[in-house]
């Protein structure tokens, strides 16, 4: 970085931005996982929801950027959600979105929503409402709607049908929503379904969104693309549109690995941060729900989660310390590789320093992984936490 006052406020500019930022961390990470190979049990996993808050809060007390955690029904059902709200509260953070689920009942395994059997479908329809009443006793805005539905088989079901059930029923649900809430569905390409998913991609959701109405936006899940996917196109084109929803950041290398964000391709989330950072709209007011959606199947998963946080924060100050002025000139004049080496300079720069800085003028420690590793909570969760059922992917 060079020391010019222009440098000078654009890396002050970038650590407010930074300072404001916040990324939803996923309960379900802090649960046992695995493929459907094997779960890896770890020791000192939470056994119900209220101990999955106690980890993610530990994740937002070294990082000072991660104070909601988004719900998963039925996997974080509880009697009482007002109790779970005012315990979220206490640790400092607060829940957010609420995730449906509709693939891990044995009467969805033609659809769910898209069922030919109309009484499967006003199943999972009761579920999507039942995760709106839970949304008005925790405080949620946003209900996150992914759906395994699809076919393996060519003729298995008419597609067009199966669009027809769909849209019935997102409009049901839809209608349920109280003013300040939204609907935020998920595009996925393949899996469980090998031969069409009835939400494949971003298209087919905007096109649905866009039926539907203003509190409806599509979702972007990292992971759910075909490799090779320029996926900061698809986040340019929806913010254009103004139905940009939310991102579930996750890594892959093959197909959903769910693996930690930023770790197998740090430059694709730089991308993506800097179409974001374009508009000014990586902060917490700009209705973009920024969540992590990951498992931890082999790494501990607290670590995980802090980790995942830095590396978005880490693409994001890249992508805050691009020098807009230089880059739009060069785009002006016709200048490909100098448009191009703005771009790079700014992700070639070495941001942990800027981030280090900021997080002590927070009050936080510089390194957050060193600082969770020495507090004993790790050793303290594993001590504690004996019998009961753990958590689990499904549980
Ligand atoms: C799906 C999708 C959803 C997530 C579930 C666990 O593939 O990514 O967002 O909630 O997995
Ligand atoms: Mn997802």
């Amino acid at each position: 970085m060079s020391d010019s006052v222009e440098s000078q406020s654009t890396v002050e500019n970038a650590k407010g931005v930074l300072a404001a930022q916040t990324i939803e961390l996923p309960s379900w990470a802090f649960g046992n996982s695995g493929t459907r190979f094997k779960v890896f049990a770890q020791h000192g996993v939470p056994r119900d929801p209220f101990e999955k808050l106690a980890d993610a809060a530990q994740v937002n007390q070294y990082t000072g950027a991660a104070g909601s955690v988004a719900l998963h029904i039925p996997w974080d059902k509880v009697d009482d959600y007002g109790a779970l709200a005012a315990h979220a509260a206490d640790l400092g953070i607060q829940i957010g979105t609420i995730n449906s689920n509709t693939f891990q009942d044995d009467d969805y395994m033609l659809g769910s929503v898209c069922h030919p059997d109309p009484a499967v479908r006003r199943k999972a329809t009761e579920h999507l409402l039942e995760c709106v009443d839970i949304m008005d006793a925790t405080g949620s805005t946003d209900l996150k709607l992914w759906f395994a539905d699809g076919t393996n088989y060519p003729g298995q079901d008419s597609i067009a049908d199966r669009q027809d059930r769909l849209a019935d029923v997102l409009a049901e649900v839809y209608a349920r929503l109280g003013d300040h809430q939204r609907l935020l569905l998920e595009y996925k390409l393949f899996e469980p379904s090998f031969y069409t998913m009835d939400v494949p991609d971003w298209g087919t959701a905007y096109a649905h969104c866009l039926k539907l109405g203003p509190k409806a936006q599509v979702v972007i899940d990292t992971g759910h693309h075909a490799p090779g996917t320029n996926i900061e196109f698809i986040v340019a084109m929806l913010l254009r549109e103004g139905k940009l929803g939310g991102f579930d950041f996750n890594s892959r290398f093959y197909a959903d690995d769910d693996l930690m964000v930023g770790s197998a391709d740090p430059f694709q989330l730089f991308r993506i941060m800097h179409e974001l950072a374009l508009r000014g709209v990586v902060g917490p007011d700009s209705g973009i729900a920024y969540m992590l959606d990951q498992c931890h199947n082999i790494e501990p998963k607290i670590p995980g989660q802090i980790r995942s946080v830095m590396n978005v924060q880490e693409a994001t100050a890249k992508a805050l310390l691009v020098d807009t002025d230089a880059l739009s000139a060069a785009q002006a004049a016709g200048d490909v590789l100098g448009a191009n080496a703005v771009l790079m300079d700014a992700y070639n720069t070495d941001v942990r320093p800027l981030l280090a800085e900021l997080r002590a003028e927070q009050g936080l420690d510089a390194d957050p992984m060193a600082a969770y590793a020495a507090s004993g909570y790790a050793e303290k969760i594993k001590a504690d936490r004996q019998g009961g059922q753990a958590a689990g992917w499904g549980a």
